[in-house]
């Protein structure tokens, strides 16, 4: 058997889209390791993605169409070919078009696959379609907004300049299980002397790299942050000269930070007056500080407030304009890919309703303006949206004409009417847009899809095609459109040398230019510490979240061996998960009877979850965490934790508050 090795990256929704090696007979993949050449990858991946060859070649693959003969949710299925399959749906959708007009079909996707084609080209299809718009904000579109309210579109920093840094603040963000690559630039720091400082709710994984760990209640980070300003000003640390030059508004901003004294905050955010001095003149003080920030603190309702007030903190010191500081952790590297050459906003003729993906339990079960038809791809809903039972009721509902395009059959796929069997990411071509580094990479296919397993864009084209769509563009092949986007997006083309070029063509991962750390893209070109759009908000200032009626604030953090609901087909890597737990402080178990290891019930409006009680003191009183995404078959009581989490939006971006929710625990079971 001739076996050789070809360069991948990673497909999945994580900031590093790693570059991959494969080895390969040509029909199988047989060993999957980390790019050496690529610069971020240097050969290391994650767990998970090591043995990639047990996804592929799962046993549990979808492999052919799969038509539903059970009831919604039984995973009752019969094979069907592709031609009856498209057929079906065509002429359904054809027949509600008719009757109600395109509006009531409703595209449901998100970042299973993130690679530009497999990610963006079902959006032509639906502009196409003239169907319901989907807005995409499930998971860090508050930090995005956060961001630009003070910093516009200026470019994220690569993480590799924490290397430099003499401090740095792991600020809600679960490095050591999310962003491997960042943490091993931490982990380098580290051992030139830097201090490492984590700001959670729980003592995450992310702990083994930190010299403190300070935990807040879950929120209130911009209550922390406003008062080490305050300090910082109090001990003149701020750097005026930086503040002067390069910030809209520093005269009013710091005049304002005075009404945050840590007295005041301390009780507000939980963390003693005594830390948040010393915080702030480690900041104050620090010749290159980095904040590195996570997207669990933008999941609550003043979560683009809470990251723009952690952002002033870096103007303060005026680490932003520096090349071995600033804030890391808001990157992205689409802008070089023109991606409208992929999802085609041209082809929609008319404006369309816009249903917020967060609400799908709203929008399934909103029988005023209805949904007829969904359809489902790079997605989940039934395991990583809001407000499980309402999603799941909706998904019941026998009138809903359901499609749902996997790889696996997941929970959302247990309630479609047609399953469509798709491909992995070794199986088609495709191009990475990473948002954890600066490095773009092209792909090729490796190996065949088993059985008749297809990618979107393939599937999007046989739909296109019995919908009666001429454009010529879903005559392109995979490779083709491909092609395309690479040569026709001005922006990456004008950003690399043909000696560049040319290396992303071979599938290397190449950089993109790094900007200068001055070049702030704001309507000011300075760093916005006051913003005029924003009304009363348009100071950075201190804003409740939703909080609730509940005692315990619930956070949901990922899980290392997981990835959202993603590698939930393999055994090895659930063995290691274990059971789905909550874990919370002693004094809270102490209070309600509740032992470590006993069956407990979590309970809000929305629901009541049994969780296996992890209790722990690296998780602060008051609070309570579930790691990880869980299948419904591996929940006690058909639920899992997204049970519990309302619909509501944040303040700015439209996000998901999945970290804003409060429950109550009782005993359920002392014993297993
Ligand atoms: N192994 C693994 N890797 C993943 C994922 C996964 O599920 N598993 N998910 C992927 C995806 S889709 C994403 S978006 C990224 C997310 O990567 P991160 O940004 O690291 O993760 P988040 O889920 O946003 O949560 C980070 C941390 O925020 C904390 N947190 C929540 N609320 C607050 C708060 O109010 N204040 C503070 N200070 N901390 C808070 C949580 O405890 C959690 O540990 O990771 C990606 N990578
Ligand atoms: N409790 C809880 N809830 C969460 C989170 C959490 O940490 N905890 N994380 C939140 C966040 S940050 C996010 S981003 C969302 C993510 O929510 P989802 O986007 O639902 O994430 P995944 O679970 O990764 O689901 C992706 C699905 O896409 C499928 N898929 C992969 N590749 C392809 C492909 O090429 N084609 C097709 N058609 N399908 C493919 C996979 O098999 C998988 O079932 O969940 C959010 N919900
Ligand atoms: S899941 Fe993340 S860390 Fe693992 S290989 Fe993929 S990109 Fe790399
Ligand atoms: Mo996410």
């Amino acid at each position: 058997m001739k076996t050789y090795w070809k360069r991948s990256a990673c497909p999945y929704d994580c900031p590093d889209e790693c570059g991959l090696l494969i080895k390969t007979d040509g029909k199988q993949i047989l060993e999957v390791k980390g790019d050496p050449e690529h610069p971020v990858t240097k050969g290391f991946i994650c767990r998970k993605m090591n043995h990639y060859e047990k996804t592929v070649h799962h046993p549990g693959r979808i492999l052919t169409p799969l038509k539903r003969v059970g009831a919604k949710g039984s995973g009752d299925f019969v094979p069907t070919t592709w031609e009856r399959a498209v057929k079906e749906i065509t002429e359904h959708w054809k027949q509600i078009i008719q009757d109600y007009g395109a509006e009531v079909i409703l595209p449901y996707s998100y970042g299973g696959n993130e690679h530009a084609i497999q990610n963006k080209s079902g959006e032509a299809f639906f502009y196409a379609l003239g169907a319901s718009n989907l807005e995409r904000t499930i998971c860090a579109k508050a930090k995005g907004e956060g961001y630009a309210q003070i910093l516009g579109n200026t470019q994220g920093r690569n993480p590799s300049i924490m290397e430099q840094s003499d401090l740095i603040f792991i600020w809600g963000c679960n490095i050591a299980v999310t962003y491997l690559h960042a943490y091993q630039n931490i982990v380098c720091a580290k051992k030139k002397g830097a201090k490492i400082i984590l700001i959670e709710t729980y003592e995450s994984p992310a702990a083994t790299v930190a010299d403190e760990v300070v935990l807040v209640k879950p929120g209130t980070d911009s209550a922390l942050a406003l008062s080490m300003a305050y300090v910082m000003k109090q001990q003149g640390l701020l750097n005026n000269k930086y503040l002067e030059q390069y910030t809209h508004g520093w005269e009013e901003f710091t005049e304002s930070i005075d009404a945050y004294p840590p007295h005041k905050m301390a009780s507000i955010c939980g963390v003693d007056e005594t830390t948040i001095k010393h915080l702030a003149k480690l900041l104050g003080t620090a010749k290159h500080p980095s904040i590195i920030l996570g997207s669990g603190l933008s999941r609550h309702a003043n979560g683009a407030m809470t990251v723009r007030c952690i952002i002033t903190l870096q103007a303060l010191t005026g680490a932003l304009g520096d090349a071995k500081g600033g804030i890391i952790g808001e990157l992205s590297t689409g802008y070089a890919l023109d991606r409208t050459l992929i999802s085609r906003p041209d082809f929609q003729k008319k404006k369309t309703r816009t249903i917020n993906m967060n609400q799908l339990g709203d929008a399934l079960n909103n029988m005023e303006s209805p949904i007829h038809s969904l359809y489902v791809y790079n997605v989940n809903p039934a395991n990583t949206a809001p407000n499980q039972s309402k999603v799941l009721q909706g998904l019941l509902r026998d009138d809903l004409f359901t499609i749902v395009h996997e790889r696996f059959m997941t929970d959302t796929a247990k309630y479609a009417d047609i399953i469509l069997p798709a491909d992995t990411s070794v199986e088609h071509s495709d191009i990475t847009t990473p948002y954890g580094h600066l490095f773009l990479q092209r792909t090729y296919p490796i190996i065949p899809p088993p059985g008749e397993a297809k990618s979107n864009w393939d599937t999007f084209c046989l739909l296109a095609k019995a919908m009666g769509f001429e454009d010529s563009f879903w005559q392109l092949s995979n490779d083709k459109l491909a092609d395309y986007v690479v040569e026709h997006s001005k922006t990456l083309r004008s950003l690399w040398t043909s000696k560049e070029y040319e290396q992303f063509q071979q599938g290397y991962g190449v950089l993109l230019p790094i900007d200068d750390p001055h070049h702030y893209q704001t309507p000011s070109g300075k760093v916005e510490l006051i913003n005029e759009t924003l009304g009363t908000d348009r100071i950075p200032h201190y804003k409740e979240n939703y909080g609730g009626r509940y005692p315990l604030r619930l956070v949901t953090a990922p899980h290392v061996q997981t990835l959202n609901s993603t590698f939930t087909e393999r055994k090895e890597l659930l063995k290691r998960r274990g059971d789905m737990t909550l874990m919370i402080h002693p004094e809270d178990a102490l209070d309600r009877n509740i032992t470590d290891g006993c069956l407990i019930k979590a309970y809000n409006d929305h629901a009541v979850v049994i969780f296996r009680a992890h209790v722990t003191s690296k998780v602060k009183k008051g609070t309570a965490i579930a790691e990880g995404v869980f299948q419904q078959k591996q929940s006690y009581n058909g639920y899992t934790v997204n049970a519990l989490l309302s619909q509501k939006l944040t303040d700015y971006g439209a996000a998901a508050s999945l970290n804003d929710n409060t429950i109550e625990i009782a005993v359920y079971k002392q014993e297993a």
